[in-house]
């Protein structure tokens, strides 16, 4: 006789009798009832399901067993054992429907949503600093009476070069020093054109600021970018002579830089005439910040202004130098790569 599981440490290892199975399925019943009910899990109870119903677990000990009683017998435990496997089926799908039920209302308590507490706020994005750069810069020219104008970015020939008397053979409108979109197409090299544009609609007296992005065929490095931010101004009225200019810029400086020392020093621009750099002297060093002049007569005369009757100063400033200078910022692609840890800083 094979040995079969039985409750009993006396019966291991003797055979089986009908009455023995029966009593063993009513033990397993009971058992199994209690064991379901007491599963806290998920998992638990497929550990229990796979021990009571699985190939080898405690139900087909029994059904193995079953194949020992006299033929007769056999189909009244079959029946019952199939009876019993379909009730803790039944309870297990009971059970785990019931554990899913508490896991989700045991989330539901734990993630209560506590309508009293104060708002943590969306965080507010910030202005770049070059942004807020070139915003500080135009808002002091505004102080002093000037109005923004604005043009496009794409430019002809004509408005960035040919009616600011820059020459046919200058660098500037070289293939290697400026980027061309076409025969007569290109980036703009300086915001100027807008004032050109500006100065063909509104008869003087003008006083007006430009800020804006400018292209120019530059390597990479921790001071040249391709794409860069300028702001320009220019006055045109009667009598305006080297000394607005000079008062102009040196107010300008010191409104940005605070009391620093200036300098001005003789240049030459095609547009101006005559033309300065002017530097700041910044932690010792004298930095150069922008560039000046009084507006050349040839550029007057090609706009149709008598310049026996009208003159202006104009001025020019790269932003990210300003920026650089102000924030002690020593590489200009950090102002490109948008690295928030950086930005944050400001
Ligand atoms: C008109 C007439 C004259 C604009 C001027 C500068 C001097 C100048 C540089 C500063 C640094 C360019 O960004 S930078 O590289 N600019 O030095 N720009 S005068 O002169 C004008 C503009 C418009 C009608």
């Amino acid at each position: 006789m094979p040995k079969v599981f039985s409750p009993y440490p006396s019966d291991v290892g003797t055979s089986i009798s009908f009455n023995q199975l029966k009593v063993e399925l009513e033990l397993l019943e009971v058992e199994a009832e209690k064991e379901i009910e007491n599963a806290i899990d998920a998992d638990s109870l497929e550990k229990l399901r796979v021990n009571l119903l699985g190939k080898k677990g405690r139900l087909s000990s029994v059904l193995g067993a079953m194949g020992n009683l006299p033929g007769p017998e056999r189909p009244l435990v079959g029946q019952r054992a199939n009876v019993l496997k379909k009730q803790l089926q039944g309870l297990i799908a009971e059970r785990s429907q019931l554990l899913k039920t508490k896991l989700l209302a045991d989330l539901v308590d734990k993630e209560t949503i506590d309508v009293t507490a104060p708002p943590i706020g969306t965080p507010l994005g910030k202005r770049h600093p070059l942004i807020r750069t070139t915003e500080e810069i135009v808002d002091l020219f505004c102080g002093l009476g000037y109005t923004v104008a604005e043009g496009p970015e794409v430019e002809n020939d004509h408005y960035n070069f040919s009616a600011l008397n820059i020459p046919e053979n200058h660098p500037a409108r070289d293939m290697q020093d400026t980027f061309y979109l076409g025969e007569n197409l290109l980036l703009r090299t300086h915001t100027s054109p807008v004032q050109i544009r500006y100065l063909e609609q509104n008869p003087p007296p003008v006083r007006i600021v430009s800020p804006g992005r400018v292209y120019r065929r530059d390597s990479v490095d921790s001071t040249h970018s391709p794409v860069f931010h300028q702001v320009e101004v220019l006055a045109i009225d009667e009598n305006l002579d080297f000394s607005h200019l000079r008062g102009t810029v040196m107010a300008f400086l010191k409104a940005f830089f605070g009391d620093l020392p200036v300098r001005f020093r003789a240049s030459y621009f095609p547009f101006t005439e005559p033309s300065a750099e002017v530097d700041v002297q910044w932690r010792g060093r004298w930095l150069e910040v922008m560039g000046c002049g009084m507006v050349d007569p040839a550029v007057l005369q090609g706009l149709g202004l008598d310049p026996d009757r009208w003159s202006g100063f104009a001025a020019g400033l790269g932003v990210e130098r300003f920026c650089m200078v102000r924030h002690g910022i020593d590489d200009i692609r950090r102002l490109y790569t948008s690295d928030l840890r950086f930005l944050e800083q400001f």
